[in-house]
């Protein structure tokens, strides 16, 4: 069967070695391309067991160089510290009216919840605030706006309803609703257990592509492996298919054996002009890989080869 995905020969693209402080990991990246130049957000495991958030720059989007300080590191007074206390991860980029807007994951005593920040120049940050409660992850922002209003998939997770993806919109960034669910885990398939918007979506002339993550749990524990959705360019709640397989799972010894075995988790990928994109996912939450993909392959596999969005 055709690869979808090519991955980058030079895999893993970065390992904790190539990080100027002390860390465990670096995965799980968020990734946007600036005048050229690439810009990485990755999260790192330090000895405690609890991430921050460190920053990469390139010039090709695959060789990267890590900045000798962290871009997120829990914050230590104030509001947020309250909900940051144990740690930040998993970042996603995305590009909207001049300025980044970085999505995290928030852990603390309250649970794991969804913190936003802003930067015109991945230099300085100004936190926004919180922007879901518990139990949230996974929280992508659409780089455009929809009617006038922000639109956003997260990953609520509920007892009857478990890790399923939901879209939400908001006026202000700060203030979000009008909540649906739009893709549920298919029973029985390799994304069984929990899904999680990836990427940032990337706008294509077919509809908003988005590549998430989905989980199998086997008797050797759980396997993460890559999928992709599209999404309709005016309306994003409107899923237009998903694609039945997967598009990546662990195969490199990287991404089988690591911190968490069996894992390819992505938060970042690009879009190029040549009708490719570039992805980058974390190898076993421990190192960070690259791939590249061709857009119309992943697009006509989620129009040609289908399963049901939302299930039974
Ligand atoms: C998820 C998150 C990800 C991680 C994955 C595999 O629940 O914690 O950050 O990559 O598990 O461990």
């Amino acid at each position: 069967m055709a690869d979808f995905i090519q991955r980058h020969k030079k895999n893993p693209i970065l390992t904790k070695e190539n990080v100027p402080y002390p860390v465990e990991t670096i995965h799980n990246a968020g990734v946007v391309k600036e005048e050229g130049r690439y810009v990485m957000l990755f999260r790192s495991h330090l000895r405690n067991g609890r991430s921050i958030i460190g920053i990469a720059d390139s010039d090709d989007g695959f060789r990267f160089e890590v900045r000798p300080k962290p871009f997120i590191t829990p914050a230590d007074e104030g509001f947020s510290a309250e909900y940051e206390a144990f740690g930040v991860e998993d970042p996603r980029i995305s590009f909207l009216d001049g300025e980044y807007l970085i999505t995290y994951s928030a852990y603390s005593r309250h649970g794991v919840r969804i913190g936003l920040a802003r930067t015109t120049d991945f230099t300085t940050l100004v936190r926004l605030g919180f922007i879901s409660q518990p139990d949230h992850r996974n929280v992508v922002i659409f780089p455009e706006k929809f009617h006038g209003r922000y639109a956003r998939l997260d990953r609520p997770h509920t007892e009857n309803s478990p890790w399923s993806i939901w879209i939400s919109y908001s006026p202000d960034l700060i203030h979000w609703g009008d909540s649906r669910v739009v893709i549920r885990p298919e029973t029985y398939h390799w994304d069984e257990m929990k899904i999680g918007p990836g990427a940032t979506p990337m706008k294509t002339d077919r509809g908003w592509l988005h590549i998430y993550h989905g989980v199998f749990k086997t008797m050797d524990g759980a396997v993460y492996r890559l999928g992709v959705a599209l999404h309709d360019l005016e309306d994003p709640a409107r899923v237009l298919g998903v694609a039945d397989d997967w598009i990546l799972q662990p195969e490199d010894p990287w991404e089988v054996t690591g911190y968490v075995h069996n894992v390819v988790f992505c938060c970042g990928a690009v879009l190029e002009d040549n009708g490719t994109i570039k992805i980058y996912w974390g190898g076993a939450d421990t190192v960070m890989c690259a791939g590249t993909a061709r857009v119309s392959d992943l697009v006509n596999l989620c129009l040609n080869k289908p399963r049901p969005a939302l299930g039974a």
